[in-house]
């Protein structure tokens, strides 16, 4: 299991990454004989709660630069009872080589994905794409995992789920992340979606909108709807993210685009004949691995 005597006894081997602005590391070590990577982040400020922890939350104050008007220190938070945790901890246990390409710095380049290059190279490449790395997908839409964490389920093929994103640990609400995945697993990625995924679509928007003002308070002009192209998982999902929430690597121009563009670009499709997402060019930047413009994302 993942707990205090289990980390206790990570062997670690080196970091995969690092973040000065957000104060995390992604560290590659083994547990138990397995390899794992664990994911070490201070958890953020909630600035409202900060005035309090100033006047009656510090256990010590270390005052190491005092040049009136400029005074610099370090302080412990004493423990009480609604004191926030240190730190967001989040573990791969085991994790594969592609974890570890994942979360290792690469340099990338950009390349320019025809419906050509997709038909040819991307196609085949999510036809083969192992079922095993999409498993933690299914035991989520089957009710077998994180069955707690569901925001809102409906089922059929306009059906989807809407939970608690992995990076989310549901105490920031500027960090708010929730993801909505699609029950019908043939639609693998934006390029398969046509004029007959618009309900689906706008449900997943309605849906978003009204759990997030209710369950979060937040409104719907606060939130930031997106689909990865490429994304790491070929089943299709919507990610639903504060728009206060610090820009990051998945909010990269070309792979996020606005669930807003992509209902407008269905509705702008022909009723018949192939939808726009299908005839796209896409320029996104890819791991640079040294190959040509034709290897797989
Ligand atoms: P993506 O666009 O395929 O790729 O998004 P990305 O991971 O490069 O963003 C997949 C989304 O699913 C990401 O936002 C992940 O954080 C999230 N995710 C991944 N896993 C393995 C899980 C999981 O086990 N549970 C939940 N709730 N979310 C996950």
């Amino acid at each position: 299991p993942c707990d205090l005597a289990t980390l206790k006894t990570f062997e670690f081997e080196r970091v995969l990454s690092e973040s000065t602005a957000s104060g995390s590391a992604f560290l590659l070590g083994t547990l138990h004989g397995e390899p794992a990577i664990i994911h070490v982040q201070r958890t953020a400020l909630d600035p409202a709660a900060a005035p309090e922890i100033v006047q009656r939350g510090l256990e010590t104050l270390n005052v190491f630069l005092d040049n009136r008007p400029y005074f610099s220190a370090h302080a412990l938070i004493a423990r009480g009872e609604d004191t926030l945790p240190d730190l967001a901890l989040k573990l791969i246990w085991p994790c594969t080589d592609v974890h570890i390409a994942k979360y290792t710095a690469q340099p990338r380049k950009l390349v320019s994905e025809t419906p050509e290059v997709y038909a040819k190279v991307v196609q085949p490449f999510i036809a083969s794409f192992p079922a095993e790395r999409t498993a933690w997908v299914d035991a989520i839409l089957n009710g077998e995992k994180e069955a707690e964490r569901i925001l809102h389920r409906s089922s059929g093929d306009q059906g989807f789920v809407l939970l608690p994103d992995l990076k989310w640990d549901g105490t920031t609400l500027a960090a708010l992340y929730l993801t909505a995945i699609a029950h019908d697993g043939r639609i693998k990625s934006m390029r398969n979606l046509t004029r007959a995924h618009l309900p689906l679509l706008r449900k997943i928007r309605a849906q978003a909108y009204e759990t997030a003002g209710e369950k979060y308070g937040v409104e719907s002009g606060d939130l930031r709807l997106f689909i990865h192209y490429q994304p790491s998982y070929y089943h299709f999902h919507v990610h639903v993210v504060h728009v206060k929430h610090e820009v990051m690597a998945g909010m990269a121009v070309g792979q996020a685009h606005m669930l807003e563009d992509v209902i407008n670009w269905l509705e702008l499709s022909p009723e018949d004949g192939p939808a726009l997402p299908a005839r796209m060019t896409f320029t996104t930047s890819k791991p640079d691995n040294g190959g040509g413009k034709l290897s797989p994302p």
